[in-house]
């Protein structure tokens, strides 16, 4: 079965329990409920991951490829503004990568402006929520032409 990568980054375990202002009430649990739902919508699985150590995330990276995962959603967390060892393991793969953001980055502090995943990246998005991993899976189905099931 076609399996797409849903890796998250540092705190991203704390959802749902702090800062609902900025990032909404749902809990990583039902982030992974939403891939779910949405990837069986096109008849794929889900690798479903959180960790808070870069390294693990670039090893994670490295096994989607090896896999021939469709593609990655990746919300690198802070990382994002910070790693270049995250750029450089989706540069050196071949699979789409589409950075997902909850909160809208550019309506933030300046420190969130920049990203190292952003030119590496097939798309990026930001702002919608939880909903954009959603938005992302299904941008990901219409980029390698998966039919949704009927
Ligand atoms: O908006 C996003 O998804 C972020 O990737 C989240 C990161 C942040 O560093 C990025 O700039 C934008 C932080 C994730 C931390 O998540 C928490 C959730 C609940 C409570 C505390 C942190």
């Amino acid at each position: 079965m076609a399996t797409t990568y849903v890796v998250n980054g540092p705190n991203l375990n704390l959802l749902g329990t702090r800062e609902p202002d900025v990032y909404g009430q749902a809990t990583l649990a039902d982030v992974e409920k939403l891939c779910r739902a949405t990837a069986d919508r096109f008849g794929w699985a889900i690798e479903f991951r959180q960790s808070n150590h870069e390294g693990e995330l670039v090893d994670w990276i490295h096994e989607a490829a090896r896999a021939g995962a469709v593609g990655i959603v990746l919300n690198a967390g802070a990382y994002t503004h910070t790693s270049v060892a995250i750029h450089d393991a989706i540069a050196a793969i071949k699979l789409p990568v589409i950075e997902v953001h909850i909160s809208n980055v550019f309506a933030r502090e300046q420190m969130r402006h920049h990203s190292y995943v952003a030119p590496v990246a097939k798309a990026s998005l930001c702002g919608f929520g939880i909903a954009g991993y959603a938005l992302a899976i299904n941008g990901l189905a219409a980029m390698t032409g998966a039919a949704a099931k009927s």
